[in-house]
């Protein structure tokens, strides 16, 4: 008999969740929402909370997540946080945008916010892929990388070299954190959930600008099997960019 995967989150869901997502099996968007939400609700700050999403799959999320959240156009969710958090700076302000919408469509948006120091938590999901519109190439896309629109890998002489968008955040001033974490393993969804948990800390305490971009599976997008999306994430965009606390380069 062979031994049951380990699951990568427990059973329960914790109540923000309102109904089942309608992504493809083996996405690992889900799983990064659903530590947020127990990371809102862990730190009881659910109803302070104003989320702002980006366009994408998680951009779906918006219908199942029980906490005030606002879409905005492709790319310009760290600039919409920025006018909430400064009309209501009580608020808990962060965003959720995949790595085409923040780091193709919106990059100046993240770089001049961070550089602002604007006291918001920016998420990435990034799977270096367009998901959403069929998996096509996008920044974040690792050398070597098959997509819809790089069929023989990604070649930086015809692509261009991937943009690591948090180490370009963390060598800005009027950052306070950036982390990386990967929900591919229940090691890694747990490390994840406590780098979520130290970029609200900071923005709780006043400190600036924070960003978490953690590393998702799209097996759709990327062309294997839904079980196999953990494996090849640690092939591929995990061995490109390293996990963990970046440290901050730009302190004035
Ligand atoms: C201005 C604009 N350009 C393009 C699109 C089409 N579009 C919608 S979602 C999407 C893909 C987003 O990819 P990503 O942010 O990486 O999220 P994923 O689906 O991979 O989670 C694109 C290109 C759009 N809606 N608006
Ligand atoms: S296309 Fe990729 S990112 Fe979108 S729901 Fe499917 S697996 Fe998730
Ligand atoms: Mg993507």
């Amino acid at each position: 008999m062979t031994e049951a995967a380990p699951r990568l989150v427990a059973r329960d869901r914790p109540e923000l969740i309102l109904g089942d997502h309608g992504l493809c099996p083996g996405c690992g968007e889900p799983v990064a929402l659903r530590i947020l939400l127990e990371v809102l609700e862990e730190l009881g700050i659910v109803e302070r909370s104003i989320g702002v999403v980006g366009h994408g799959c998680y951009g779906s999320f918006v219908q199942i997540m029980d906490v005030e959240v606002l879409q905005c156009l492709h790319g310009r969710a760290p600039s919409c946080a920025t006018g909430i958090k400064r009309v209501r700076p009580a608020a808990v302000v962060f965003t959720m945008q995949g790595d085409g919408d923040m780091v193709n469509e919106g990059l100046q948006e993240v770089l001049h916010t961070a550089a602002r120091g604007e006291n918001v938590t920016c998420i990435l999901l990034n799977n270096g892929v367009f998901g959403d519109t069929g998996g096509h190439q996008t920044a974040t896309t690792v050398v070597g990388q098959r997509t819809k629109t790089s069929l023989d890998g990604r070649d930086p002489e015809t692509h261009g070299y991937p943009i690591p968008v948090a180490e370009l955040v963390a060598s800005l001033a009027g950052v306070s954190y950036v982390a990386r974490g990967a929900v591919s393993t229940a090691g890694g969804v747990a490390r994840t959930k406590r780098m979520l948990r130290s970029a609200f800390e900071h923005q709780l305490a006043g400190d600036g600008f924070g960003l978490v971009e953690i590393l998702t599976m799209c097996p759709t997008g990327w062309f294997v099997p839904a079980g196999s999306g953990p494996e090849y994430l640690s092939g591929s965009l995990e061995a490109a960019y390293p996990l963990g606390e970046l440290p901050l380069r730009g302190q004035p």
